[in-house]
C-alpha cells in the first residue's frame, strides 16, 4: 500500500495541524493540473488583460489558478488569510477570519512557460498569524521571516504532477497517481547531493549582475565543471537542483537591484525546502534567506539556493 500525503500528520511538531492545509494544496494541485491540461481547448491560454502588483501581464491561467487555490484554502476551514503573488492586498477569508494560519502562495510560478507547454508550478508556505484571533487578519501577519515558517513546499506540473513539502522534519515528494486519485509518496526524505549537478541561472543577465557575480560564476564553472540547465520556472529549476545537486540563482543586477524573485512566496518557501534537504539558501550581504525580516508582501530578494559548496563558491566564501 503506497504511503500517501496523510503521513505528514505524524511528522514534526506541526505535522498534524499543517496536514489539512497541505491536503488543501494537494486538492488545488489536482484541479490546477487538470486545468493546465485542458486550457487550450477552453480558450484559457493567453493574457487575461490585467496586470498584477508587479506590473506583469497576468495570464488567464494565473488568475484561474489563484481562484482555485483560494477556494481550497477556504475549504480547509483553518486558513484566515492568503497572501498571493496575484493579489495586491492580503486576502482575508471572512468566514474563517479567526482561524490560526496564514498562507503565502505563488499560484502559478513560471507562467511564461505556459505558451510553450513547459513546466510550471505552485509555491506555498504557512505561518501562524501574529494578530489576535479576534482581530481582522492584517498584512503584518504575513511579514514573518523564514524562521517562523511551519510548512512549505511546491507543486511541479511536469510530465507528472508532484507535491514536494516539509513540515520541518525533512522533505518528502509525492506524485499524483491518477489511478488511485491520490498523492503517493514517491521521493521519501529528499536530500540534496553535496556535489555535482548543474548551475541554473538566466546567464543573459550576466553583464548586469552586481557583487562580482559574473566572475564568481566563472570560478564555480572552472572549479566544479558543473553543467548548466535553465527552465525559467523556479519550481522546475529547484526540483532538478534538489534531485541532482548544484545551485539555482537569481542575482541582483543593475536594473533589478533586489533581483526578481519574491521573498515571501518564492524565496522563503524554497529556502525552507533547501535547508530541510541539507542545502543552503542565501541572499546578498551574507544573509540567509530564512533570516531576512520581510518589510512588504511583494518584496524581492536575490537568491542563491543549492549545495553548500556551490553557494559558498558563488558568494566568494572559500
Ligand atoms: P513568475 O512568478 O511571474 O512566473 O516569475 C518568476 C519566474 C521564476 O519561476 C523563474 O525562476 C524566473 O521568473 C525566470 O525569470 P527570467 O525569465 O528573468 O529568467
Ligand atoms: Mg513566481
Amino acid at each position: 500500500m503506497p504511503i500517501s500525503l496523510s503521513q505528514i500528520a505524524q511528522q514534526g511538531a506541526h505535522g498534524a495541524s499543517m496536514m489539512p492545509i497541505i491536503q488543501g494544496v494537494g486538492r488545488a494541485a489536482i484541479e490546477i493540473s487538470s486545468l493546465l491540461q485542458t486550457a487550450v481547448f477552453k480558450g484559457a491560454l493567453g493574457v487575461a488583460g490585467s496586470e498584477n502588483i508587479q506590473g506583469e501581464q497576468q495570464q488567464k491561467l494565473d488568475v484561474l489558478s489563484d481562484e482555485i487555490f483560494l477556494e481550497e484554502m477556504k475549504s480547509t476551514g483553518f486558513v484566515c488569510a492568503v497572501g498571493s503573488e496575484e493579489q495586491e492586498e492580503l486576502l482575508v477569508i471572512n468566514e474563517y477570519a479567526s482561524a490560526d494560519w496564514v498562507v503565502l502562495v505563488d499560484p502559478l510560478d513560471g507562467s511564461s512557460n505556459l505558451d510553450v507547454d513547459g513546466p510550471v508550478g505552485t509555491i506555498f508556505s504557512v505561518v501562524k498569524r501574529k494578530t489576535d484571533n479576534n482581530e481582522r487578519p492584517h498584512v503584518s501577519d504575513t511579514l514573518q521571516s523564514g524562521q517562523q515558517v511551519l510548512a512549505a513546499g511546491y507543486v511541479l506540473y511536469g510530465p507528472a504532477t508532484m507535491l514536494v513539502c516539509s513540515v520541518g522534519a525533512g522533505v518528502h515528494g509525492f506524485t499524483y497517481n491518477r489511478a488511485s486519485s491520490r498523492f503517493e509518496l514517491s521521493h521519501p526524505d529528499m536530500k540534496l547531493p553535496a556535489t555535482g549537478g548543474y548551475y541554473s541561472v538566466n546567464e543573459a543577465n550576466a553583464d548586469k549582475w552586481l557583487n562580482n557575480m559574473g566572475s564568481n560564476l566563472e570560478n564555480l564553472k572552472q572549479e566544479t565543471g558543473l553543467g548548466m540547465r535553465y527552465v525559467g520556472a523556479m519550481v522546475a529549476d529547484i526540483h532538478r537542483t534538489l534531485l541532482k545537486g548544484g545551485v539555482f540563482l537569481y542575482p541582483a543586477d543593475s536594473k533589478n537591484k533586489s533581483g526578481k524573485l519574491r521573498l515571501l512566496y518564492e524565496a522563503i518557501p524554497m529556502g525552507f525546502i533547501m535547508e530541510q534537504a541539507g542545502g543552503k539558501a542565501m541572499s546578498d550581504d551574507g544573509m540567509a534567506v530564512l533570516d531576512i525580516e520581510p518589510q512588504a508582501l511583494h518584496q524581492r530578494v536575490p537568491v542563491y539556493l543549492g549545495s553548500h559548496s556551490a553557494v559558498d563558491c558563488l558568494l566568494g566564501i572559500k
